[in-house]
């Protein structure tokens, strides 16, 4: 602001210059001009004057006009990174995939042929002699030919536990039998006969057998005792089978 009180003063000072005459004649217009050369030939210059002083500064010029919009400045740094949200909700099931690849074959099972041992049979005549195996030639079944009708004997050709069991008509007379195992009686049976009557007796059994051992009913005791009985009404009989073999 001062400078520019100074500025202008200058100005001032500058434009008053050359006018200083006649400022000064305008001034001075009640003041005696000087006369005409013409009237007043012995007229003499006078002295200029001093300078007048400076006049008093002049009014604040008005506001200028608002300048352009400057350039858009750089973007600011990048503030601190957020608190982490809350977990969103769970979406929908996806599609369902393709089939997997089929898996290897599997290795051959045990052939379940060769673990089969089974025979039922009955008896066919009413005549049995003591002492000596009693012969079941009514072959119900006997796949695998483990029993033979010639002997009456069941052998053994898979070792195991076998279950065994015979049902008898008993008639006219009292039955005692055995049922052996490796010519030994392991099981015994003891029927006695009423009169005017059928009777039955039966027996049944677990035995673990190896291979080659042989098992079958026979008649025990010094007496009479083989009232063993079958007609086409009545039926005696024997049956076998592995229940199940040994794994080692
Ligand atoms: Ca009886």
């Amino acid at each position: 602001m001062l400078l520019l009180v100074l500025l202008l003063q200058a100005v001032l000072l500058l434009l008053a210059l050359p006018n200083h005459a006649e400022v000064t004649m305008a001034e001075g217009s009640e003041v005696l001009l000087p006369p005409s050369k013409e009237t007043c030939a012995g007229w003499m210059a006078g002295i200029p004057g001093h300078p007048g002083h400076n006049g008093t500064p002049g009014r604040d010029g008005r506001d200028g006009a608002a300048g352009e919009k400057g350039e858009k400045g750089d973007a600011g740094l990048l503030g601190p990174k957020g608190e982490t949200g809350d977990v969103g909700v769970t979406g929908a099931e996806g599609p369902r995939g393709f089939p997997g690849i089929p898996g290897r074959k599997g290795e051959p099972g045990e052939g379940a042929y060769v673990y089969r041992s089974a025979f039922s049979v009955g008896l066919e005549t009413r005549v049995t002699v003591p002492s000596v195996p009693i012969r079941f030639t009514k072959i119900f079944y006997n796949q695998q030919n483990h029993y033979d009708s010639s002997t009456g004997k069941f052998y053994c050709n898979i070792p195991g536990v076998y279950y065994f069991s015979y049902h008898i008509t008993v008639y006219m007379k009292d039955v005692k039998v055995s049922l052996f195992k490796k010519d030994k009686a392991v099981l015994f049976t003891y029927d006695q006969y009423q009169e005017k009557n059928v009777d039955q007796a039966s027996g049944s059994v677990l035995l673990h057998l190896e291979v080659g051992d042989q098992v079958w009913l026979q008649v025990y005791g010094d007496g009479d005792n083989n009232g063993l009985y079958a007609d086409n009404v009545n039926d005696s009989t024997f049956t076998g089978f592995l229940l199940y073999h040994d794994t080692n």
